[in-house]
């Protein structure tokens, strides 16, 4: 940068500077190619979102034609694993999406036509969704909920948006993206080719349509002295994304786990060697769940039966190992003894063909019942816990009874377990 000249600063408070022009910008870095292979990572990235964020909305919000089953144990896992990785690299991606794409705002004229301004919004809201969609997902992970909507149901509804506005963006930039993807980072793009002045982008040949970035003015072979190269800005970029998600990943890759200094979860940390989301204490279930006179409370369709801790313990215990794998991306495996929760369903006249409700003695909160659909309900591994790594359950894990399932998400895992109803069979036509 260079020093100002006085009488341009005295001039600048006469009268209000005016915008920049695309032409301004004059990084190498503001290029199509850079916009459009960065825009090829996001553009993926949002795709594996969708498709796990739906797996995991399906999780919680069963349909009988597409539900899942118990099976593999570890699916959850690593797809609400992947989601919460793809989603932390998402940061580094759409910053760079931004920073190599924003001068693009200040093109001239702001609308030349209907086409345009319907395409200039499509943006608006494309660069709104995505912004909002990954900031509240990361703040989410990370436990911080400076905000008072049902992010869940914002974040569902928010999918749909980024997921329709990155198809329509991508279908509108095709031919640019095609280009720019096949041309090489160190030519100068084609449309300056031959000419010194920085182009606005329209007019240009037909191998080169519109762009959707002011090219660089920058010499064919890459950026003005000092500034970073178009190849060097995407290295950054790489580095930056593979190290946050090497960072946090360990909250869910175990050998990763020392290095997850930007995970808010150690797996390996909390009582029982397993971390804890919500506590007896915050539950308010302290008393109620250490109180002698816990009975478990079983419905079915031949009637209710309580049943004491020792009496369950006397069933006979089964050992199951099993993750829990947290909404919010952490995941542990562990492992549990109970009885098996088609056993105690068949104790009240239910059958491993019936869905189940679970309860908990918590009062509030959206995690205190769960449903348990059949295909659960049958599985061997799926538990009313009693013990875990050998020990009764901690008081925070759940004690004295937890659902813990095979394929689920945590927050389907309830804790303090104080009935288990079978759910009326849908009548058959
Ligand atoms: C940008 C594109 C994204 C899309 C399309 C997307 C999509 C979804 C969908 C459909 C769900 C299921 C919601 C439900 O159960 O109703 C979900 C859940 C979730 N997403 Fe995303 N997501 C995106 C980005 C992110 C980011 C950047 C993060 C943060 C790292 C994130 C974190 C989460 C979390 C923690 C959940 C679980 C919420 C819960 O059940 O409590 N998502 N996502
Ligand atoms: N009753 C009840 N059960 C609950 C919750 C809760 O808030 N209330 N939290 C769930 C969530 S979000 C997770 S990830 C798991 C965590 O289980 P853990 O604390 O034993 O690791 O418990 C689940 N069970
Ligand atoms: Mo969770």
């Amino acid at each position: 940068m260079s020093t100002p000249e006085p009488r341009a600063a005295r001039r600048g408070r006469a009268r209000p500077p005016s915008p920049p022009r695309t032409a301004d910008f004059r990084s190498s870095v503001h290029d199509p190619r850079v916009v459009a292979r960065v825009g090829a990572l996001l553009g993926s990235a949002v795709v594996v979102l969708f498709v796990t964020g739906m797996v995991s909305h399906l999780h919680q919000h069963p349909v009988p034609w597409l539900g899942f089953g118990p099976s593999p144990s570890w699916g959850y896992r690593v797809t609400q694993g992947v989601h919460v990785a793809v989603g932390i690299a998402c940061v580094p991606l759409l910053l760079a999406k931004l920073y190599a794409a924003y001068p693009r705002l200040f093109e001239r004229p702001v609308l030349r036509g209907w086409r345009h301004a319907v395409e200039r919004a499509s943006i608006a809201v494309l660069v709104a969704a995505t912004t909002f969609q990954v900031v509240t997902g990361v703040l989410n992970v990370f436990q911080v909920y400076p905000w008072r909507f049902s992010f869940v149901a914002v974040h569902y509804a928010t999918a749909w948006v980024v997921l329709g506005s990155v198809v329509a963006h991508v279908g509108v930039k095709l031919p640019t993206i095609v280009v720019a993807l096949r041309a090489s980072l160190a030519d100068a793009w084609p449309e300056v080719a031959g000419s010194a002045r920085a182009t606005t982008g329209h007019g240009a040949p037909a191998t080169a349509p519109s762009t959707g970035v002011p090219p660089s003015g920058a010499p064919a072979a890459g950026a003005p002295e000092g500034e970073p190269t178009r190849r060097g800005f995407l290295a950054a970029v790489a580095a930056t994304t593979l190290g946050v998600v090497a960072l946090s990943v360990g909250q869910t890759v175990r050998p990763l786990a020392p290095f997850a200094v930007l995970a808010p979860r150690d797996p390996r940390v909390g009582p029982q060697g397993l971390p804890v989301n919500k506590t007896a204490r915050s539950a308010g279930v302290e008393d109620t769940a250490t109180d002698p006179a816990w009975r478990l409370v079983l419905d079915g369709p031949a009637g209710t039966r309580e049943l004491s801790r020792d009496e369950l313990l006397g069933l006979g215990l089964v050992t199951a190992v099993v993750p829990i794998a947290c909404v919010e991306g952490w995941s542990a495996t562990a492992t549990w003894q109970g009885v098996r929760v088609r056993d105690l369903v068949r104790l009240v006249g239910g059958t491993e063909r019936d869905d189940v409700r679970v309860e908990s003695l918590q009062e509030g909160g959206s995690y205190r019942e769960s449903f348990l659909p059949a295909a659960y309900v049958a599985a061997d591994d799926t538990l009313l816990a009693l013990r875990l790594s050998g020990e009764d359950l901690d008081l925070d894990h759940g004690y004295p009874a937890r659902v813990i399932a095979p394929n689920r998400p945590g927050v389907l895992q309830t804790k303090w377990v104080s009935r288990v109803a079978v759910l009326p069979a849908e009548k058959a036509a």
